[in-house]
């Protein structure tokens, strides 16, 4: 049943994806298995815009189809417990406009309990920088869809490091284009695209052991 979501996504198809979707909730599937089996659909979907099968609309109606998914899910998602936990500062890079990922993570961090500061999309390296300045946030969370936006994730990193705070923050990059050399580049810390891993990342980071 997993590759018939992935299937219906990857071709579009509204309807059965938001049937599927219903009844595999009903089956007792966690929001998150779901969330995976969406990714892995709308990853098929922009393989199929870079090879110029789909083109710009079909990114904009997959986008539709994942909020729908969205809102089938989110009264199935952890309730989010009292905050009170580390203060996380996440934001999707400058340039970026992709926020659907980014805000599943910080979803399910506030549903950990941390105090999560979205600073939403297209955020400048500046923003960053004074986010952490004001609220004292430890622990900083990159989302990255563009490729192209990389260079500003690097560019945040080394004005983190110019105002002194680079030894007082832990940086996390996520999302479709990062991986081990991406990480090196830009100078961040770690880089997770498993929302339940993040998670666990930052309990740790914010108790101390990693
Ligand atoms: C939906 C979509 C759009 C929507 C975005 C809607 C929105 N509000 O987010 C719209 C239609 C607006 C769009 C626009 C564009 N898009 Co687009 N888009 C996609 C698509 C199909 C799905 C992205 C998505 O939502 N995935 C579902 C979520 C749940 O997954 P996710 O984002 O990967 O997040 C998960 C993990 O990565 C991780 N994660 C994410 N962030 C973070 C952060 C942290 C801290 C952590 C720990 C983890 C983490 O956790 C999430 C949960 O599993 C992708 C294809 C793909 N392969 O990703 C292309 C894709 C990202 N887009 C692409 C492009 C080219 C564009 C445009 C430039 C198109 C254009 N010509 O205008 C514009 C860019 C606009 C801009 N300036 O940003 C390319 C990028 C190619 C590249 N190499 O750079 C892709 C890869 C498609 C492709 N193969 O060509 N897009």
């Amino acid at each position: 049943m997993d590759n018939e979501l992935v299937k219906a996504i990857a071709e579009l198809d509204e309807g059965k994806t938001l049937y599927l979707v219903r009844k595999r909730i009903e089956a007792g599937a966690t929001p998150l298995e779901i969330v995976e089996d969406c990714r892995r659909g709308v990853e098929i979907v922009g393989q199929n815009y870079s090879n110029g099968t789909y083109f710009l609309s079909d990114l904009v109606m997959s986008e539709e189809i994942l909020r729908k998914v969205m809102e089938i899910l989110e009264p199935h998602f952890p309730p989010i417990e009292k905050s009170g936990g580390a203060k996380v500062i996440i934001g999707t890079i400058e340039g970026d406009i992709h926020d659907l990922g980014k805000n599943i993570v910080a979803y399910m961090l506030r549903s950990a309990g941390f105090d999560v500061i979205d600073l939403g999309v297209d955020v400048e390296p500046k923003a960053f920088v004074d986010a952490i300045v004001k609220t004292g946030a430890r622990i900083v969370g990159i989302s990255v869809l563009l490729t192209f936006a990389i260079g500003a994730i690097k560019k945040t990193v080394d004005l983190i490091k110019k105002a002194g705070l680079r030894d007082k923050v832990k940086i996390i990059i996520g999302g479709y284009p990062v991986n081990e050399k991406v990480l090196e580049y830009t100078g961040a810390d770690y880089f997770e695209n498993d929302v339940m891993k993040a998670v666990e990342l930052v309990k740790k980071i914010s108790a101390g052991e990693a």
